[in-house]
């Protein structure tokens, strides 16, 4: 570890405290190896001697050699940027998250099925974007995300868009990158849970939502005794507009699959491109402690050895989509099971009882899945599933679906630990897998075409790094891509004991990074971040120069959610109310630091159109404009414009603001809305024989 012995920090001269070796201290253990159980064992190991400041702040904070080395590698200096940008769901949050990394900072929360006041999403506007996923008469305002998905170009997150899944109430989102906003939301039509998406083909022409529990169709209501017949999974392709940036409903559809709760799908590419696959947990068909007698859906759910992993050619059932072979539930389409049986459009191969995550490895020839209840990673090959299909070895399921020899489209099986779930990749040839009972993270050697990075044995497990507790999801740079990173990974940790401050019973969730970019058995924790705001399950970082996004609108006037410039917006000069009958239309601009116009007179029950441009050209010059009842906060970007709609049912005289603190002036930037009551306006429109209003 001599290389670090002098390392210049910023500000302060080179730093002696590493200069410790010379003075006994081994910092060459492997407590930097194994994360912070063990290193841990040694505080008292706290860099020795020397005379510098960092030596003395390392020394009065206890720090280790690992702990020194650690905030090296993560600490980013004020102004400058990092490395990458991962975007973890939010959990039941319903929104996303934007995360630095190796800093761990936040850097936004992206409001997605939930109203987020802050970005004015929900509050005034953004409602028609949030009603998109709504049932009916029923408004629904949470979510719990799950897999977000980056866009992708030949297999490469090319930044444009982020996908992301609502597993409670089967949804999907879609977020433009370009101003980090959620521009549509689309319910599923015939599925009413998922868990397997947001998953995208190589080129984002699908949007793939796999289902979780088995339902009715539709939405419809079926008794648990119909289970076997009336009750079905779906695995839903949303083809996605790239130029309009919008799921094309539709040219949409679903493929209807046996009710065996079908789990995480991932896509296939290069070898792989044009297959996706999914597992299942629930092949026994367990309806749960129904009757007093039968198990309890935890125990009946992992009676068999096996369940199956789902095999599906997208691109044939895109063809058969389009000769039109499907059914119309809920006017959306969907491929029957036996279409699918008959078109040959479904495999199943053998996996280990109750297995978790499904990932495809970077040149697309394997797909591994996490054993969950089985110490073994599971790995196919899609050159074997292939041919067993071409070879007809497989023996029909009880819905008819082929399920094709396990021995013959198993590659290898590598024994990890305990509870193995999710799968990443680096450019080194590992593979690297959350161990949820092991609390671990098992690095280890893929083989075939990556046997060449890393000339380790194949297929065997290298090292595992402690992290805190119970990880699900793990992510690492690029590391589902085509050309995964390497460098850093994060584990999501379902639990955090011990790890912070108590903020009462609910403890925050902790996000571990990794340092993986040294090959063989060092894998290091480097920090732990605490998020407080909801359990993040999939996460995917992207390089952050991959990400254009903008600094400003590109004009004045410009409406997001269209992403165009809307000709009828208010331009400076073209301020005003106007009325028509019992309507009001207020025109309005926003800029350091007033609004124009600052009064502004209507009568209760007027119905109001309100609308504001932000004039500003200045990067970072956002107004808000919150008015009190009304419920309506909005954040106004530079050159946006926004609309919102509002009867005024109440009177009074309501001082709006602006909520953003703008300028030096910005507690002066407000103007007054007043509501006449509707007897004494009655009055006073008698008195009045003009209907416009000028402030
Ligand atoms: S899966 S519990 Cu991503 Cu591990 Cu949802
Ligand atoms: Cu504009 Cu504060």
């Amino acid at each position: 570890m001599n290389h670090w012995m002098r390392v210049a920090l910023p500000g302060l001269v080179t730093v002696g405290l590493l200069a410790g070796c010379d003075r006994g201290v081994d910092f060459d253990d492997e407590d930097e190896g194994q994360g912070r159980a063990s290193r841990q064992a040694a505080p008292e190991r706290a860099a020795a001697g020397g005379s510098s400041e960092a030596d003395q702040v390392a020394r009065e904070r206890g720090l280790t050699p690992a702990d020194v080395v650690a905030a090296l590698k993560t600490y980013m200096p004020s102004g400058k940027h990092d490395e990458y940008v991962m975007f973890a769901s939010g959990g039941h949050s319903g929104q996303v998250f934007a995360i630095g990394v190796p800093s761990m900072r936040l850097l936004k929360t992206i409001g997605v099925f939930t109203p987020e006041p802050w970005q004015g999403y929900g509050f005034g506007v953004g409602e028609d974007v949030l009603a998109g996923g709504d049932f009916e008469d029923m408004k629904i305002r949470w979510a719990d995300t799950h897999h977000p998905g980056l866009s992708e170009t030949n297999g490469e997150y090319d930044g444009q868009y982020l996908f992301i899944a609502d597993k409670a109430n089967s949804r999907v989102a879609v977020i433009d990158l370009r101003d980090f906003e959620t521009k549509q939301i689309v319910k599923n039509p015939v599925a009413i849970s998922d868990h397997g998406g947001c998953f995208v083909t190589p080129n984002s022409e699908y949007v793939i939502e796999g289902g979780q529990y088995g339902t009715p169709r539709g939405w419809e209501y079926a008794s648990i005794e119909e289970y076997q017949e009336a009750y079905r999974g779906f695995v839903t392709f949303w083809k996605f507009d790239r130029e309009k940036g919008r799921i094309d409903v539709s040219q949409s559809f679903a493929m209807e699959l046996p009710p065996y709760w079908q789990d995480l799908f991932d896509c296939g590419k290069f070898e792989s491109d044009g297959w996706i696959f999914g597992n299942s947990i629930n092949t026994e068909l367990a309806t749960g402690n129904v009757d007093g007698k039968s198990p309890w859906f935890e125990a009946g759910v992992s009676q068999r050895d096996n369940d199956y992993l789902h095999i599906i050619p997208w691109r044939k059932a895109v063809e058969v989509f389009k000769a039109g072979k499907v059914e119309k539930m809920r006017d959306f389409a969907v491929i029957t099971l036996q279409t699918s049986i008959d078109e040959g459009l479904l495999y199943f191969t053998p996996e280990p009882k109750s297995p978790h995550g499904v990932d495809v490895t970077p040149k697309g020839e394997y797909i591994v899945v996490g054993g969950k209840l089985d110490p073994h990673v599971s790995i196919y090959s899609i050159a074997r599933i292939k041919k067993a299909i071409d070879e007809k070895k497989w023996k029909p399921d009880p819905y008819g679906v082929p399920v094709l020899d396990y021995d013959a489209t198993k590659e290898a099986q590598v024994e990890l630990g305990l509870g193995p779930l999710h799968t990443v990749f680096d450019e080194k040839g590992y593979a690297y897998t959350s161990l949820f009972l092991d609390s671990a993270i098992a690095r280890w050697t893929l083989g075939g075409s990556y046997q060449a990075l890393h000339k380790e044995t194949p297929w065997k497990l290298v090292t595992k790094t402690n992290v805190q507790y119970n990880v699900g999801h793990v992510c690492a740079a690029e590391g589902d891509t085509a050309s995964p990173d390497g460098k850093y990974f994060v584990a999501l940790n379902k639990w955090s004991i011990d790890r912070f401050l108590r903020t009462g019973p609910l403890y925050p969730q902790n996000l571990q990074l990794l340092d993986i970019s040294q090959p063989g058995e060092r894998m290091p924790v480097l920090y732990d971040m605490p998020l407080g705001v909801g359990e993040p399950h999939y996460a995917q970082m992207i390089k952050a120069d991959k990400l254009k996004a903008w600094s400003i609108y590109p004009e004045i006037g410009w409406d997001p959610h269209k992403q165009a410039v809307e000709s009828t917006a208010p331009k400076a000069g073209g301020e005003g109310v106007t009325r028509d009958g019992d309507r009001v239309t207020i025109m309005m601009t926003a800029t350091r630091s007033h609004f124009s116009p600052e009064h502004v007179r209507i009568r209760q029950g007027d119905k109001v159109t309100w609308r504001i441009t932000n004039l500003e050209r200045t990067e970072d010059a956002i107004h808000g404009f919150a008015l009190p009842i009304y419920n309506v906060n909005l954040s106004l970007e530079p050159g946006e414009t926004a609309t919102f709609r509002f009867t005024a049912s109440k009177a009074g005289t309501l001082p709006w603001y602006c909520s953003e603190f703008c300028s030096a002036l910005h507690l002066e930037m407000m103007g007054y809305l007043l509501v006449e009551p509707a007897a004494t306006a009655r009055a006073d429109a008698e008195d009045t024989e003009s209907a416009l209003v000028r402030d």
